[in-house]
């Protein structure tokens, strides 16, 4: 049975559970919290809400690393506080998904525990071993995210285990059908306690070219981590026994997150009739400022690249569907990446929204990116919690890199720029505590917070609540086509959408400076139905005389 496809109509709202709302006053986000802020959340005009992971959880990567898929982390509530959630959830006329992680687990979960023990109990082949070579080292040189090698050696069995992340994070081995069947029967768990949908982590990685091949040594870092899992030999054969198994019994959304997969690939994930996934999250646009260092360097972004990339996925996905997302749990704040924190922290953030969501797709938003948040100054190196910040800190001090140049790659990428509390007015901890905040910033100053943006009525706030109030609007938001038609332009991106009876035309200025701008002949005439600026002075004939980072949206029939 083919569901309804309401996830093309929604615009989902990422919720980080630890950072948004505590309420007991250990520091930790928790469900009560989520709960207490259903209303801000309903008010915004939200439809589908995502969870990143609450189940039970050592916590060695924030929650990625399950240790009980059937249970809820004792730090964010009981599995009766998930009920109710999910209960008021819907009374809020929202949705709920979760993220599923399933290429690895916790090395705590009981399935690896067993597993760990000897080669040949019920667990053995649940994850993926392999004898070492013959000197005693790593079967190849395939390298993790957050450790060197991918491998790590246990005497028991005297094998390795693969692990694509921490090492507390073993790779599941979906080539035994035991694995699946596993898996299956956990996701309709969930679907049948009335879950509306996942956000399925890192699923391009599942399927392993079993005979393991060494990695070319000339691969640059971050293609080097998932070299030989990325959409690998029988990608699609699990997702189209996932979807047969339990997707197609539930009217439910799916989105992948899909590292190292090109827009043909996605094609492939996305097409309704292959029956896999709804959308994917892609990565080409957060990959256009990566230096030496991979992810963690201060190149900044070219607009002609970003253009080029969006426009590929907007142009490829024509029978799938597109999710448009400028930052996550893992992205520093849009606004310092790709607009101007200082001076048009506002406008830029504004011009920003108005770009990713007028195209076509399901548009997500991280918590705080409705206040337009920006990166956060760190005193000390010290002071970042995650994973993969330390790992790159610990790397480039061994580089030898300066203090200075530490700093400032991590301001501009680390994961914990966005992973801080959520504020949500100017009293201690900005009202996300009242104890100690888990992530604790020495003199944390965030730029704005929830409160003051509700009072100021040109906050970036009140112009997402209109932002997504046009898609209800206006049914071309939705299901108009894609057309981009500055290629060439260095400050502007100008795109068109267009269904029968009308047409959008989108216009958005990424400069620091005023810029002159002739709106193409056959476009002109529209009604300014979206501007980042009064509207007054802003024609000049034909010519448009663009502010910083203004954003316009004319309406034409
Ligand atoms: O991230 C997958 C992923 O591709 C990461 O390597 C990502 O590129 C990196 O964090 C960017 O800095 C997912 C989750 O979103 C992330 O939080 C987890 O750490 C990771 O999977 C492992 O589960
Ligand atoms: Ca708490």
């Amino acid at each position: 049975m083919k569901h309804s496809e309401w996830w093309k109509d929604s615009v989902v709202y990422q919720i980080y559970p630890q950072s948004f709302q505590d309420s007991n006053g250990d520091g930790i986000g928790d469900l009560q919290g989520i709960i207490s802020r259903l209303p801000y959340l309903e008010k915004l005009g939200v439809d589908v809400l995502w969870l990143n992971p609450i189940y039970k959880s050592p916590l060695v990567d924030n929650g990625y690393d399950i240790a009980d898929y059937y249970d809820i982390d004792s730090r964010y509530g009981t599995l009766d506080d998930f009920k109710e959630l999910l209960e008021q959830v819907h009374k809020h006329h929202m949705r709920l998904i979760m993220d599923l992680v399933v290429n690895h687990t916790s090395d705590q979960n009981y399935w690896f525990q067993e597993s760990k023990k000897s080669k040949n109990n019920d667990y053995s082949d649940f994850y993926i071993w392999k004898d070492p070579k013959s000197d005693g080292s790593a079967p190849n040189n395939w390298g993790s995210t957050f450790t060197d090698s991918a491998w790590e050696y246990v005497p028991e069995r005297n094998q390795y285990y693969l692990h694509l992340f921490a090492k507390e994070q073993p790779d599941l081995n979906w080539e035994n059908p035991e694995v699946r069947k596993s898996i299956y029967k956990m996701m309709r768990y969930w679907f049948d306690l009335g879950i509306d949908g996942f956000r399925m982590d890192v699923i391009s990685l599942l399927s392993k070219l079993q005979d393991f091949p060494n990695a070319p040594d000339d691969l640059p870092l971050h293609k080097n981590y998932y070299y030989g899992s990325s959409n690998g030999p029988r990608e699609h054969e699990f997702l189209q026994e996932m979807y047969q198994e339990v997707f197609s019994k539930y009217d439910v959304m799916t989105v992948g997150e899909a590292a190292n997969t090109n827009s043909d690939q996605a094609i492939l994930y996305t097409d309704p009739q292959r029956n896999e996934l709804n959308m994917l999250f892609q990565f080409d646009h957060m990959h256009l400022d990566y230096g030496k260092y991979g992810k963690f360097s201060d190149v900044r972004f070219k607009l002609s690249d970003l253009r080029r990339v969006m426009t590929d996925w907007q142009d490829k996905l024509v029978d799938g569907w597109n999710s448009l997302y400028w930052s996550n749990h893992d992205q520093p704040r849009p606004v310092t990446r790709f607009g101007n924190e200082k001076k048009y922290r506002v406008q830029s953030a504004k011009m920003l929204g108005t770009l990713l969501h007028m195209m076509k797709g399901t548009p997500y938003i991280y918590q705080g990116e409705e206040l337009g948040l920006t990166n956060v100054n760190f005193e000390s190196l010290d002071d970042y919690q995650d994973i993969e910040t330390k790992k790159i800190i610990a790397e480039m001090r061994e580089a030898g890199e300066r203090k200075e140049y530490i700093e400032k790659v991590c301001y501009l990428k680390s994961r914990d720029n966005a992973r801080t509390p959520f504020p949500w007015n100017n009293q201690k901890n900005n009202g996300f505590t009242t104890g100690i905040p888990w992530l604790n910033v020495p003199n944390y100053n965030p730029v704005t917070n929830a409160l003051d943006a509700i009072e100021d009525k040109d906050s970036v706030l009140h112009y997402y609540q209109n932002l997504i109030s046009l898609r209800k609007k206006y049914q071309v938001v939705v299901d108009g086509s894609y057309s981009n038609f500055n290629s060439d332009d260095s400050d502007v991106y100008g795109y068109t959408r267009a269904n029968a009876t009308e047409q959008l035309v989108v216009i958005c200025s990424f400069s620091n400076e005023k810029v002159n701008y002739e709106i193409p002949s056959d476009l002109q005439g529209g009604e300014l139905i979206l501007s980042n600026y009064d509207r007054v002075n802003l024609h000049l004939g034909n010519k448009i005389v663009l502010r910083p980072y203004e954003a316009a949206v004319y309406y034409r029939r």
